[in-house]
């Protein structure tokens, strides 16, 4: 996935980069990219640009960041590692928000030297990243931004601090009135943080603007999500999946841009009947924990069977897109507000009780035609494996067959997975 090119390695070095590993990295995921992406029939044409996005990841993408950071376009690069941090309020400050790998096993001997063995696979994954040296978005972060959502990040976090320059949001766990003006609170904790960082003060041109181009990114993404309805279905799951993962790294006009133009051509394909996947294709709606880059694994397995994913409802899905910051507010003070009220609509297991993750679950398998519903918890990730005997109800309740799987980053389970999805395709 290197550049041609240019030369990245004097860049991968000044971030103090292990270069041999990340060439491994680098080869591994270039592999993987080839056999899972390229080998899909009738992509969008405008899906070239998902291909270019993957080859710059580490490279070009992170090459753009850091010159403008030493031209002055952006002040700090800022990463974070879950959906309730607002990268509204860092692009205000002049910053720019990036998601940090966490969606690959890496150094697990060295992670479990200060993690347990039995740790959610995305946390020690963070981890590995970090002690193997093999991320340039974690290196070339200024501060990474964490939160006290399940337990394992938060005190994974104690231990990724040791490594980083961390600052922790407090994310209530209940939505009462209390609690809105707790976090909204935090949010205008986190926007002086930033700007402490940035050395620039959020203005209320500044935020609006923040806030305006981000809705934009959500608009293109919703409008993408609704073409989906359509059977046969436009795109495939594997590459909308790497659309919504692109929003935490790439340039936000330039991915709205390009989001826009695929959903061009993707409601184009719709009028003229041309789908990614034959007509009648099985369709699925994933639900569940995020997946990180390079977390295709499941995808992959339903799409290559047969299947076609049509929707997500997870964190790297419609729960990054579904909602818009009002655009209403005057001040700095009520942008903020406007905010931190729409991430407290976030519908992550962390809340207690969480029965509109329920609702929205149902909600998209209708809207999207699905046939059945996919639930999928990352391994030793307690709170997503409960709320699924709950989603699983409330599927059949509905009349959504369900199937639920438990799963981590390795490809030893590869084979049984695909033999259960391959049995729940012919089934629904
Ligand atoms: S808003 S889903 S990104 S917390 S999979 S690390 S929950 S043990 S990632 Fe998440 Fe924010 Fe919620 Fe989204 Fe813990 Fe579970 Fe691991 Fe998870």
């Amino acid at each position: 996935m290197a550049g041609e090119t240019v030369d990245y390695y004097p860049m991968w070095k000044s971030l103090d980069m292990d270069t041999e590993a990340h060439d491994g990295l680098l080869g591994a995921v270039g592999q993987m990219y080839g056999d899972m992406f390229l080998t899909q029939h009738n992509r969008p044409k405008s899906t070239s640009y998902l291909d270019n996005f993957a080859t710059n990841l580490h490279s070009g993408r992170i090459k753009e960041m850091l010159d403008a950071k030493e031209q002055g376009r952006i002040k700090k690069i800022i990463g974070s590692f879950c959906l309730y941090v607002p990268e509204e309020i860092v692009a205000a400050a002049g910053g720019v928000e990036v998601g940090l790998c966490a969606g690959a096993d890496w150094a697990p001997e060295e992670v479990e030297k200060h993690l347990p063995r039995n740790t959610c696979p995305l946390i020690k994954g963070f981890t590995g990243f970090k002690l193997g040296r093999v991320c340039p978005y974690i290196e070339s972060a200024d501060l990474v931004v964490g939160e006290n959502t399940c337990d394992g990040k938060k005190k994974g976090y104690e231990f990724f601090a040791t490594q980083k320059p961390m600052y922790i949001m407090d994310v209530p766990h209940v939505r009462t009135d209390e609690t809105k003006q707790m976090w909204r609170n935090e949010v205008h904790r986190l926007a002086e943080r930033i700007e402490q960082e940035t050395g620039q003060k959020i203005t209320a041109d500044s935020l609006r603007r923040a806030i305006k181009e981000t809705n934009d990114k959500r608009r293109a993404l919703q409008r993408l999500g609704r073409v989906r309805a359509a059977d046969p279905t436009p795109i495939s799951g594997l590459d909308s999946l790497l659309i919504t993962q692109a929003a935490f790294m790439d340039d936000t006009p330039r991915l709205t841009a390009a989001i826009n133009a695929i959903a061009d051509e993707c409601e184009q394909r719709v009028a003229k009947g041309e789908g990614v996947a034959p007509k009648g294709a099985k369709r699925v709606l994933y639900t569940g924990t995020p997946m990180a880059v390079p977390n295709w694994k499941l995808f992959n397995i339903i799409e290559k069977a047969g299947g076609v994913v049509v929707g997500e409802e997870c964190c790297t899905g419609s729960r990054y897109y579904k909602d818009l910051v009002d655009e209403g507010g005057e001040t700095v003070d009520e942008m903020i507000d406007n905010v931190a009220d729409r991430y407290l609509n976030i519908h992550c297991a962390i809340f207690t009780p969480n029965q509109d993750r329920e609702q929205d679950v149902i909600g998209m398998a209708r809207d999207l035609h699905a046939d059945g519903i996919i639930d999928c918890s990352l391994s030793f990730c307690t709170i997503y494996e409960m709320e699924a005997f709950g989603m699983e109800a409330a599927a059949e309740k509905a009349g959504f067959p369900f199937m639920h799987v438990t799963t981590n980053y390795s490809t030893e389970d590869a084979g049984q997975l695909k033999t259960r999805i391959e049995a729940f395709l012919e089934m629904i």
